[in-house]
């Protein structure tokens, strides 16, 4: 594991350009539930029955309860220091790094503004994540597609007391993506093309099952780059991660990219 981990340090220290895909794994230490996983939210809940535009159809209260739930739950949390660390690598050589996520608590965010103070330069933008599964702080409109910022008391006790939109009185929703809906094609767009270009794929905190964000690495390693997986289990990434280091992602990240 040390060898590997120096090894890992040094692949990133030399790269030219490094994508990184985080997922619910690196959250966890912030005490957002991860997805899967013995504490994992969908212990509690079936994701059919929560996380898909049918569910949302057949009883729009139980969704938004779920997301109300979760949207005062990220609220009370901070980034954590594979946030921060990740954030720290974003904005010391700027545009070098892209960073790619699959969560939508909004923390990489945090973490950025959190550095770019600290650095004294001001802008975070270039630590600012590519969301590819929306953001749960955000609401849009089920009709008009309008977005705004997230409702925070939501009503759940009846549909006619669920947020509606200000132009078109269609439902509002959470601005996430749900399984069986199509990603933004910009935002994946996007986070392909940083994959293919990067000579590094850092994979942090994810079960890399879920598609097509799942192919973010294999698109680093057919450009000819190398993965480097640092997650607190082995997943189906870890037989062709170049590197697959296990650990928790607020311990290894800082010492990654130091
Ligand atoms: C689409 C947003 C097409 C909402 C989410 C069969 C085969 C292949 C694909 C499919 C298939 N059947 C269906 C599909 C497609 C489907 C899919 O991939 N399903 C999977 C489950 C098989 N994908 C879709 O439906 C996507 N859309 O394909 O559309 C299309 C095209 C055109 C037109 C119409 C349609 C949409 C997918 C997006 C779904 N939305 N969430 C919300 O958040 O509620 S997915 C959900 O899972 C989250 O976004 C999350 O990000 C994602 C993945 O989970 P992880 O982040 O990896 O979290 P998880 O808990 O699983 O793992 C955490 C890991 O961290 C663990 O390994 C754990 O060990 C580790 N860990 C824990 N603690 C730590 C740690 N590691 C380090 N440190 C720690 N402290
Ligand atoms: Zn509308």
């Amino acid at each position: 594991m040390k060898a590997d981990l120096a090894r890992a340090r040094e692949l990133l220290a030399d790269a030219r350009r490094i994508v990184v895909l985080t997922g619910a794994g690196i959250s966890a230490e912030s005490g957002v539930p991860t997805f899967r996983g013995p504490k994992g939210l969908w212990k509690s809940f079936r994701p059919e029955e929560l996380a898909t535009p049918e569910a949302f159809r057949r009883d729009p209260c139980l969704v938004w309860g779920w997301y109300a739930w979760r949207r005062s739950l990220v609220e009370k949390c901070v980034p954590n220091t594979g946030h921060l660390a990740l954030a720290r690598l974003a904005l010391v050589e700027r545009g070098r790094t892209t960073i790619v996520t699959q969560n939508v608590d909004a923390l990489h965010h945090r973490a950025a503004r959190a550095i770019a103070a600290e650095l004294g330069d001001g802008d975070p933008t270039p630590a600012f994540p590519l969301e590819v599964h929306g953001a749960i702080d955000r609401d849009r409109c089920s009709g008009c597609g309008q977005r705004s910022d997230g409702v925070i008391d939501v009503d759940v006790t009846s549909v006619d007391k669920l947020p509606r939109c200000g132009e078109c009185d269609s439902l509002l929703r959470p601005d996430v993506v749900w399984f069986g809906e199509a990603l933004d094609p910009a935002v994946i767009g996007a986070s392909f093309e940083a994959a293919r270009e990067a000579d590094v794929c850092l994979v942090a905190g994810t079960s890399a099952v879920v598609y097509p964000v799942a192919s973010v690495p294999d698109m680093t390693l057919q450009s000819g780059g190398v993965v480097i997986e640092a997650n607190l289990e082995p997943t189906p990434l870890s037989s062709r991660a170049t590197i697959s280091l296990m650990g928790l992602a607020g311990e290894l990240l800082p010492d990654l990219v130091p």
